[in-house]
């Protein structure tokens, strides 16, 4: 009787203990706050002066964000796209509402996958910049301003 009554103690002990130990788990991986950076945005020279794609690497040191949209400073209109591939072969693009950052992980917006479509740029030849805002869910808005190129270099990161 007194041994059980003693385990018994001893284990509801190591239960706060556990629930405690959890609960400073939690606090460290919920409360980092995401480290946000956006590095080689580029924008090719479009073939159709109506419509042009902006590409760049969104690199995150911290916890998880999330991209929830893109507005042009100055002229146009901008959305965030998917371009895709059918399994037939044929593809097109979508618009997306929202791309997840993950914790500690980089998201590229490159040729064949996700990327900013500036509706009615204006004239745009290399040289010029544009300039793009991105809202997060969590980090403050970041302004991107990007090259425009007569094509797109290989690995937008640069190195
Ligand atoms: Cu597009």
């Amino acid at each position: 009787m007194g041994l059980r009554l003693i385990s018994r103690a001893r284990s509801r002990h190591l239960g706060v203990a556990a629930a405690i130990m959890s609960t400073a788990l939690l606090a460290a991986c919920g409360g980092s706050s995401p480290d946000i950076s956006v590095t080689g945005a580029q924008v090719p020279v479009p073939p159709n002066p109506d419509v042009a794609a902006m590409y760049f690497v969104i690199d995150n040191d911290g916890g998880a964000d999330v991209l929830t949209g893109v507005e042009a400073d100055g002229t146009g209109v901008a959305s965030m796209h998917r371009s895709f591939v059918n399994g037939d072969g044929s593809g097109g693009m979508e618009a997306v509402e929202e791309i997840e950052i993950g914790e500690k992980s980089s998201v590229e917006f490159r040729s064949g996958g996700y990327h900013v479509m500036i509706d009615d740029p204006g004239e745009l030849v290399a040289g010029d910049t544009v300039t793009v805002t991105l809202s997060f869910q969590q980090s403050e808005p970041i302004t991107v301003e990007a090259d425009v190129v007569e094509s797109l270099e290989e690995d937008p990161h640069g190195h």
